[in-house]
């Protein structure tokens, strides 16, 4: 149940993952053993669902590597399905609304702070793992503190009302997703125009002003190193299968060198 991601980012670390788009428990096991803090279990564009995500957690779990989700839609079946399996964190894509985001902290809280519904599912040991088996506000407590709701921060609508998004009792943090974003504000994949960067400045303000924390996707070393310097608590680097593939086309290249 500890989130080892968010003890690092509370003690001021960086951390670093990868989208996970490979979709087998090898991989997962294999991006735990790089040094990587987490994987973004990619359920938005990625073609797998909710029995294969759980079994993804198990092998992150197996390897010391914190499994976030990014779920597929808004619906309260996609929150409590993904947390319910084990999920330490949801990055959810597409906000537009100040109300999209109150709801979602509804369906993916306990109570008090918001709704979610009980059941002694996986994430608590089907009820048998001690902190769950004891009080249940102590749990809910516990729940709420480990797991994390990340709303991304990629459409006009969410830039626009980033300030009172970000100041919702149970919105952990912001992830950036600069592709939509871009494309958004009518300059696709521009990321050094001035419209970009000074939005992504807007955000980043606003959820160090909140004290929340703020995450980005980066498909450069060099950005992402930018963006730690700038403050970023966490990246998420690129996609499994671009790194694998990339990697493969460097060894071949050596290889014929
Ligand atoms: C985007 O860039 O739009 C993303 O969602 C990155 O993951
Ligand atoms: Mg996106």
């Amino acid at each position: 149940m500890k989130n080892e991601m968010k003890r690092k980012m509370e003690r001021g670390l960086p951390v670093i993952g990868t989208f996970f788009e490979l979709g087998d428990a090898t991989a997962v096991e294999c991006i735990g053993l790089s040094g990587m803090d987490f994987l973004v279990i990619d359920t938005e564009h990625g073609p797998f669902d909710v029995e294969s995500a759980m079994n993804f957690i198990r092998a992150a779990e197996l390897r010391g590597i914190e499994p976030l989700v990014r779920i597929k839609d808004q619906t309260r079946s996609s929150v409590l399905k993904m947390l319910d399996v084990g999920a330490k964190g949801l990055i959810i894509p597409n906000i537009e609304t100040v109300e999209q985001v109150k709801r979602l902290v509804e369906y993916g809280k306990y109570y008090p702070v918001g709704r979610r519904g009980f059941a002694p599912t996986r994430c608590g040991g089907y009820g048998f793992v001690e902190h769950a088996a004891a009080d249940i506000n102590d749990y809910f407590e516990m729940s709420n503190n480990e797991t994390m709701i990340i709303p991304q921060c990629e459409t006009k609508g969410c830039l626009d009302n980033i300030e009172e998004i970000v100041s919702i009792e149970g919105v952990d943090g912001i992830f950036i997703g600069p592709y939509d974003l871009s494309i958004a504000l009518g300059i696709p994949a521009q990321f050094s125009n001035p419209v970009f960067t000074e939005s992504i400045d807007r955000i980043l303000n606003a959820c160090k002003a909140a004290g929340k924390f703020i995450f980005i996707f980066s498909g450069s070393v060099e950005a992402a190193r930018g963006y730690i310097k700038d403050g970023f608590n966490g990246i998420a680097y690129s996609l499994d299968t671009n790194i694998l593939v990339s990697a493969l086309r460097d060894c071949v290249k050596q290889i014929k060198a």
